[in-house]
């Protein structure tokens, strides 16, 4: 495959870690422009050029800028993952594994948002609203049991084989464990995550973050 250019827009401690953990596992040479989320960085004409969300992760392939952390591990994915067996051949395990992944970014995110923006420092208390927080939380369960369920006398989502499916969604899922949300009756989904946490890629990535 030709040598593409790749310039990866990151922050410490942010969604961009999602996608730090898929370059690392694939094993790719990156340019990497750290910004910084609370100097404005992400705020600036530069950068609102390539993702005018003014967010990371975002990515520049060969000159097109991408966003959306899911869209650019799909995109990694079927790219250079085949070929490392860290991505399904197009069909219907592929299908899962973008299942995963858009349920973590879709159904996951939306109840973890809705948690944060009620009982976060991000939104001032007289906007926060006790009942919604409430009710976030107890989707939260909902979904790890959904999870669990999914990976019951299973190593990993997928064929059982480990994928980038597993290393998105578990890094996803780091950001609940950060947040306190209570992983005790999901023994399935903690395993699991053991075992993507135990990877090289993983280490290496969260060497330091305490995670
Ligand atoms: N849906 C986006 C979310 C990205 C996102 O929320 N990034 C945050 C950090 S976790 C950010 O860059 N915030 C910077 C800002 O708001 O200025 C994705 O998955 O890529």
């Amino acid at each position: 495959m030709r040598a593409m250019s790749i310039t990866f827009y990151t922050a410490p401690m942010s969604t961009a870690s999602v996608t730090e953990l898929v370059i690392e596992e694939l094993g790719l040479h990156v340019e990497r422009v750290v910004l910084d989320i609370k100097a404005g960085d992400t705020k600036k004409p530069e950068f609102l050029k390539l993702n005018p969300n003014g967010k990371v992760p975002a990515l520049v392939v060969d000159g097109t800028p991408l966003f959306e952390s899911s869209a650019i591990t799909l995109y990694l994915g079927e790219t250079y993952g085949v070929a490392k067996t860290l991505w399904p051949a197009p069909g219907l395990h592929r299908a899962e594994a973008m299942k995963w992944v858009m349920w973590g970014a879709v159904t996951v995110t939306q109840s973890a948002y809705r948690y944060g923006q009620n009982t976060g420092p991000w939104t001032p208390a007289d906007q926060q609203n006790a009942k919604a927080a409430e009710a976030a939380k107890q989707e939260i369960q909902d979904h790890l049991a959904i999870l669990n369920n999914a990976l019951a006398g299973k190593n990993y989502l997928v064929a059982n084989e480990y994928t980038l499916a597993d290393a998105h969604l578990n890094s996803l899922l780091t950001w609940l464990r950060f947040m306190k949300h209570d992983f005790s009756k999901y023994t399935n989904v903690n395993a699991w995550s053991e075992r993507c946490m135990a990877r090289p890629a993983f280490k290496k990535v969260n060497a330091g973050a305490g995670m």
